[in-house]
């Protein structure tokens, strides 16, 4: 085969499209216009974005949602430490993506010159590889395995950096083959293992959660809850895992947890564990069990054997993808008699009250009725996105998602979050209702790409629950030193006319009875929108107020 000679750069581009890569978010930068330049006129849609956290959550959540990498370009120093945010939700989401950086010449590198920064001892603790490109010969060498590792095992974010010299270097060189996910299974004789497990369990529970997963899978994985009448949950931030209408759900394990929910898992004398990994926040603080032997057999299924036991010691241990074991599993015949079985309808029944009726609030807004208005006029493939803050506990105890993929957001508990991921989600799925749900505090961490949706006509739907407070941080404030307000109020805009001045639409709700009209408005508009949604902050959870909190602090002295 004749090989024609490329720029470095061209090669970079041409690896990504052998890759079957349509969208790479940015920020553009001196730095990498060579790479820039190579998209031009290829079949990669640009989407440029107003600063670096927005562009590089945006990867995260392509990469989070199709578990192929998203790709963001940002410039040297500033850029990159910008995107950092990004690359960050990525590493404790177990999301796939590449964050491509420009870097200084190589004939200057290491005098502190103009935006250089050691990318490798920046991002080598948060990126599961950070490597510089040093030779235009191997460009589609090391960009084929940045793809193969930000895939594989448990998926995380690669750092590749490029010096601009070497980007406009000319190479005659092949494309790489792409990288493939490798799928396991695990061996026969654990699920022989498994199933001899369920035969001597009385309480068994099935959690599911992390990454690997597809519809597929999903949909593998109820037939085995089905067939051994196991109750099932969700992990932080997985929702999409498994549908909460059906007869097995019991609810999810993150933030603002049903207790009945923590009771049972904990009560559980066989917890089955697939994908998650068990991390801080779905673990309830890692006090499900005692460290490092559970009081439970623990069988814990992940992609990657060296994330097994990172915490406790599991009674057995499973080295397999969601997509290979569900297959597996559903296949799966045993044991006929099921003494738990009555546990699935117990379990969904409690889930059924925790999060059927709205609770109450002081005010004139209620959260809890706007999810659930929102659970049943929203189509069913919608997606929803979010950021960090008490207004997610409503979104995790209220609304339903129904669908595989119908819910993002940053297992790092990262403010700011959702609109970028909203942004990202409306690129790639145009047909799609894409709702963000924000705080007042989240909504301006990275509010700014507001101007990206509107750039490119997104016609997402942006909430902003506000309370004119830092809420989460004023209600641990108000636990631990009650009254001594320092550094959680905030002075807010009209949001209203934020989305207008950007050049979208804009509505303003202060009380629950007017979000309907207000958001068939946004969504009437066709624009991209922000509902400004002013709550009174009493309310600062599903089931406490903020002065409920101070006066029981007060009184505890
Ligand atoms: C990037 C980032 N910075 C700071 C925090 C700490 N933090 C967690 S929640 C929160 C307040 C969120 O406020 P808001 O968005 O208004 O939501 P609310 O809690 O009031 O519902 C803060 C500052 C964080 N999680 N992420």
């Amino acid at each position: 085969m004749d090989l024609k000679t490329r720029t470095a750069a061209e090669v970079l581009v041409d690896q990504l499209i052998v890759h079957g890569v349509t969208d790479v978010f940015c920020v553009p930068g001196e730095s990498y216009l060579p790479a820039l330049d190579a998209m031009v006129d290829r079949d990669i849609r640009v989407t440029v974005c107003r600063q670096e956290g927005g562009a590089a959550i945006m990867a995260e959540a392509v990469g989070k949602q199709t578990g192929r990498p998203g790709v963001c370009f940002v410039t040297r120093g500033p850029g990159a430490t910008n995107a950092a945010h990004g690359v960050h939700i990525a590493q404790q989401s177990s999301s796939p993506m590449i964050l491509f950086v420009g870097q200084v010449d190589r004939g200057v590198r290491g005098r502190d010159a103009w935006q250089e920064l050691d990318y490798r001892a920046v991002f080598g603790s948060m990126t599961k590889w950070a490597a510089e490109i040093d030779d235009a010969a191997r460009v589609s060498e090391m960009v084929a395995r940045a793809f193969q590792i930000a895939i594989n095992g448990r998926p995380g974010p690669v750092v590749l950096a490029l010096p601009e010299d070497m980007l406009r270097e000319r190479v005659t060189v092949a494309d790489a083959p792409p990288a493939k996910p490798v799928e396991s299974a695990g061996d026969i004789r654990a699920i022989g293992d498994l199933l001899g497990l369920l035969e001597q369990a009385k309480s068994p529970f099935l959690l599911l959660g992390g990454c690997r997963w597809d519809e597929e899978a999903r949909a593998a994985i109820v037939k085995f809850a089905e067939r051994f009448e196991v109750p099932v949950a969700t992990g932080f931030r997985r929702m999409p895992l498994f549908d909460p209408r059906h007869r097995n759900y019991a609810g999810d394990l993150g933030l603002g947890a049903n207790p009945k929910l923590v009771e049972r898992v904990k009560a559980s004398d066989l917890v089955i564990v697939l994908g998650e990994r068990l991390s801080e926040v779905t673990t309830q603080g890692y006090t499900l069990w005692d460290v490092p032997m559970p009081q439970t057999r623990l069988v814990h299924i992940y992609p990657d054997a060296d994330e097994i036991g990172r915490v406790w010691r599991p009674h057995l241990a499973i080295a397999a993808t969601p997509r290979g074991f569900a297959e597996l599993a559903a296949n799966a015949h045993g044991t006929s008699v099921m003494p738990w079985h009555g546990s699935v309808e117990a379990a969904h029944a409690e889930y059924l009250a925790w999060s059927e009726a709205p609770t109450p609030q002081p005010g004139e807004v209620n959260l809890a009725e706007i999810m659930i208005w929102l659970r049943e006029q929203l189509p069913a493939d919608a997606i929803l996105t979010n950021g960090a803050g008490n207004f997610a506990a409503w979104v995790n105890r209220f609304y339903r998602v129904r669908r595989f993929g119908g819910h993002l957001g940053p297992n790092s508990g990262s403010m700011g979050y959702g609109v970028p991921a909203a942004v990202a989600m409306q690129r790639l799925y145009p047909g799609r209702r894409v709702v963000a749900v924000s705080g007042d505090g989240d909504f301006l961490m990275n509010g700014q790409e507001f101007a990206t949706a509107v750039q490119y006509g997104l016609p997402i739907v942006v909430l902003v629950f506000d309370n004119g407070c830092y809420g989460t941080i004023r209600m641990h404030q108000e636990r631990d030193y009650p009254g001594r307000v320092i550094a959680t109020d905030l002075k807010n805009p009209d949001f209203a006319a934020y989305a207008r001045a950007f050049g979208g639409f804009g509505a303003t709700v202060e009380r629950t009875r007017d979000f309907p009209a207000a958001f068939e408005a946004a969504v009437a508009s066709g624009q991209p929108s922000i509902v400004h949604v002013k709550f009174d902050p009493d309310g600062i959870t599903p089931t406490q107020t903020l002065s409920g909190i101070r006066a029981a602090a007060l009184k505890k002295g």
